[in-house]
């Protein structure tokens, strides 16, 4: 028995020396929650106190139904669930108090839908750095992720 024990520590010590600066790379703006994985988290921000948007892919792998309640962050005062939409040319925003998200389906955060808005930053942040959120869905349910902070020219349009 300690013998096989040895044997998987050892094993897994091979796999971490192999593949960490892959799995550090993979690991950036992803999170996996077993059956829920972020992915393609960015947090697009422009100088000054203007609200930062976050953007992210989040997918249902499991064979329940969930419900994306909010998030929230140690980096800004509050975040905000908001949909954009187009009125008239006139591009507005308003808020998402939830979002279901059925088994096997994705659900896309991007330029001119659904976003997160990061309201009122509480210390300065730069292009490259990575701000941790978390996730809320019904049932107290927190999955947290890493955001990457971008800047909003690299965004393009849905
Ligand atoms: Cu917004």
């Amino acid at each position: 028995m300690a013998s096989k024990r040895q044997d998987s520590q050892l094993k897994r010590l091979s796999h971490r020396l192999a593949w960490g600066p892959l799995a550090l790379m993979l690991m950036a703006g992803v999170a996996h929650g077993n059956d829920l994985v972020v992915t393609n988290a960015r947090l697009s921000l422009l100088p000054g106190g203007t609200p930062g948007a976050g953007y992210f892919r989040l997918h249902n792998a499991g064979d329940k139904p969930v419900t994306l309640v909010g998030a929230d962050s140690d980096a800004f005062e509050s975040v905000e669930m908001h949909m954009s939409m187009s009125n008239d040319g006139i591009a507005r925003m308003k808020p998402v108090s939830k979002l279901g998200i059925a088994p096997g389906e994705t659900l896309e955060f991007a330029p001119g839908g659904y976003h997160l808005m990061f309201m009122k930053r509480a210390h300065p942040l730069a292009m490259g750095d990575e701000v941790a959120v978390v996730l809320k869905f019904a049932g107290e349910r927190h999955l947290p992720a890493t955001f990457d902070v971008v800047s909003p020219a690299s965004m393009s349009p849905m």
